[in-house]
């Protein structure tokens, strides 16, 4: 049997079969080696997590990124196509390839969670803190359907926790870090320690984490407001093996008592997140099935945090919003012989939310007498259904084509605003409609991967994916800009309206992954994946009514197109010298976005960016040096006012050192303080806020210099 070499060839979705037939067990019984045998096929082929477009954060890599921000995801931040919408310092919204927030498709333990606030403040990734992770998966190019539906950008996978076991007779292994860091621009500390007892037939893990953070400088050494931070987390993991299956539970609880959104109007003044996954992998004679079920409760609430409450005329405006998603996965790998594997799936995703403003006292008919119900009784309910067939037609050729069907049922129930007076007409016509909302959207993969010679391979083909609007896109129903303004999740002061009448977004991608390298894949590697999509009925928006510093906005389908191309490459300089070894890696990404209806450019399309690391390791030593570099942003939406950004470039300088089992991080980012205004950061809201709303709205600026240590601990 052949195995898959890349250097991105490392299997972290089929751990759970290798385990089955990697000897910690002997197998007895036909049965059982005929489960083993299924296992194993499944393990060989399984292009899923081998493709040259999915791309696994692990191990030391992981590590090392974990100690430089407490924002999960972050993690990502080196990959190709990859950048953030970023507001909160633990909530940033990732972007790949063009495409953000809740249109990728981001899963912790097999579980979706859905950001449950008018401004996204808690999405998936924000729910847990990085020392938790202990692997991610990014499916950029063409999402599988078995990885996708409901989602018409990639798929990010979190893994908290890979079940292992001993074999029998090697009794209990006891294994554990601790950790800390701190960052010198915003006075951060953070903490953590993870405990794990290994047994033959069982394992149990727990971890827990603390984080804090002031407001950070930039790079004028102005302090920038509202981009402080805490937040407190817990992790529970249990596995067992019973006979042919492995059972799995993952608990997670988190508290976040206070988190600044410089470019919101509002802060996150209490967010509890509550979590429990549990799965059964089971191996059979004709293959595996899995199961999971997971429910994710989420108690969120906004109003002005503690630096916008010093500013002259604060605003005091408390906003709950309460969701929950319940819901299974199941899923079946079937192989036929050596060479084919069936996958067939089903998924049932229930989402509940709630949004609801208490009354202001003194402040009626704007902000009382009653509650403002902003989504009321809101349910997103996804049944989905796949079946996806991998082949190997020989050592060099593999092709998976997969067909999925999702339907997607939207509803809301009656609302009321905060007076009658000011709010009654927008209730009453709202109330007056139908709300229920059906869809059913058809997914499509079609692609193959080539090797035609041992230097070069190719993954290319044609992906549809559909996605359904969320509730706060069909459903947001005030036209008064005090409440209008708070449906904002793109940072750019804003108001946005909802359409019950939103289609859902189709989008169709063509891709092509090119990788080229030296035989052995160890002296240099080039990676090119350029991509064109074009989306009919993307949810983008009309302007409905404009305002000096804001413009008043309404979701509408447009027809809109993206295409570019990510790069990466990397060298061995030197090797075995007595400079140790040297690499060079760099990763480019680049993309356009337009409404093809309009002509205008998409929201926060990413300037050019390109990075560029030199790094030297020997036995104990970690050293790098790093140019980040980003060109200016010219290609903006002039529909939500968004400004253009000036070119800039950063360099970071970072090195490690390991004493057997502690690790220490000395890092300095943003070298020469350079002053910079993030691309993706939205508006300053805080500063015009603070300057009694005085209009001057400019991009919030970027880090400045930072002196950061980090150190691990294993025993
Ligand atoms: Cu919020």
């Amino acid at each position: 049997m052949r195995t898959w070499s890349t250097p991105l060839a490392l299997s972290m979705l089929f751990t759970l079969a290798a385990q089955g037939s990697d000897g910690t067990e002997t197998p007895t019984g036909t049965r059982q080696v005929q489960a083993t045998q299924a296992a194993a096929t499944v393990e060989v082929l399984g292009i899923l997590d081998k493709g040259l477009t999915v791309t696994t954060v692990q191990g030391a890599a992981l590590e090392d990124q974990r100690l430089r921000s407490a924002d999960t995801a972050q993690l990502l931040e080196d990959l190709p196509g990859i950048s953030f919408y970023t507001g909160g310092g633990l909530s940033s919204l990732p972007v790949l390839d063009g495409i953000a927030d809740d249109r990728l498709k981001v899963m912790v333990d097999g579980a979706p969670i859905t950001a449950s606030c008018p401004n996204h403040m808690n999405p998936a990734l924000s729910t847990l803190d990085p020392a938790a992770v202990a692997g991610i998966s990014v499916f950029a190019g063409l999402t599988p359907v078995s990885q996708g539906g409901d989602s018409i950008g990639g798929t990010i996978l979190v893994d908290t926790f890979r079940p292992a076991f001993l074999r029998s007779g090697e009794g209990l292994r006891e294994s554990g870090s601790l950790f800390g860091s701190a960052h010198s621009v915003n006075n951060s500390t953070g903490f953590g320690f993870s405990e794990n007892l290994t047994g033959a037939r069982a394992s149990l893990g727990v971890s827990g984490s603390l984080a804090h953070a002031g407001d950070y400088k930039d790079g004028n050494g102005n302090r920038v407001t509202s981009t402080y931070y805490q937040s407190g987390n817990l992790g529970l993991n249990l596995a067992a093996k019973v006979g042919d299956q492995v059972l799995t539970l993952h608990a997670g609880y988190q508290s976040i008592p206070k988190q600044g959104f410089v470019n919101q109007q509002m802060d996150m003044v209490g967010n509890k997140a509550t979590s429990v996954v549990i799965g059964d992998r089971a191996l059979f004679s004709w293959g595996v099935l899995e199961a999971k079920a997971y429910l994710e409760n989420t108690r969120h609430e906004m109003n002005i945090g503690q630096d916008k409450a010093t500013f002259p005329i604060p605003m005091f405006m408390p906003m709950n919003t309460h969701g929950t998603d319940l819901g299974y996965v199941l899923k079946a790998e079937v192989p036929f012989g050596q060479d084919q594997l069936l996958r067939l799936g089903n998924e049932l995703h229930k989402y509940t939310l709630n949004d609801w403003w208490p009354p202001v006292a003194g402040t009626a008919p704007m902000m009382g007498p009653d509650t403002f119900q902003s989504i009321n009784n809101g349910h997103r309910d996804q049944f989905g259904l796949f079946a996806e067939l991998e082949s190997r037609w020989s050592p060099q050729t593999i092709t998976l084509v997969g067909v999925r069907n999702d339907r997607i049922r939207t509803d809301v129930g009656n609302v009321q605003g905060y007076s009658d007076m000011m709010y009654g007409m927008d209730a009453d016509a709202f109330n007056a409609l139908e709300h229920a909302r059906k869809d059913s959207n058809w997914d499509l993969t079609a692609l193959a991967r080539i090797e035609p010679t041992p230097t070069a391979s190719y993954e290319f083909g044609y992906a549809r994916k559909s996605q359904s609007p969320n509730l706060y896109e069909r459903y947001a129903w005030s036209t008064v800009p005090m409440a209008s303004s708070m449906i904002n999740w793109f940072g750019d002061f804003n108001c946005y309206q909802g359409n019950p009448d939103l289609k859902p977004e189709v989008a169709d991608k063509l891709s092509v992954t090119g990788a080229w390298h030296d035989s052995a894949r160890r002296a240099w590697e080039v990676k090119a994946t350029p991509y064109y999509t074009r989306i009919h009925d993307f949810i983008d928006v009309n302007v409905i009514g404009t305002a000096s510093t804001y413009n008043t906005l309404q979701f509408a389908n447009h027809n809109a197109e993206l295409y570019g191309l990510d790069l990466t490459a990397q060298a061995r300089l030197w090797e075995d010298s007595a400079l140790g070894s040297g690499h060079l890696r760099g990763t480019m990404g680049y993309v356009r976005g337009k409404n093809t209806d309009t002509g205008l450019s998409l929201y926060h399309m990413m300037p050019l960016n390109a990075r560029v690391t030199l790094e030297q390791t020997s036995a104990a030593w970690t050293n790098a040096i790093e140019l980040r570099a980003v060109d200016r942003k010219t290609q903006v939406d002039p529909n939500r006012l968004e400004p253009q950004t000036p070119g800039y470039a950063l360099v970071n300088l970072r090195s490690g050192r390991h004493w057997r089992a502690l690790r220490v991080e000395l890092g300095l980012t943003n070298l020469f303080n350079k002053f910079y205004a993030l691309p993706l950061g939205g508006l300053n809201v805080d500063n015009d806020m603070a300057s009694g709303w005085s209009g001057t709205l400019k991009p919030v600026a970027g880090q400045g210099r930072s002196v950061n240590l980090g150190a691990t601990l294993k025993f």
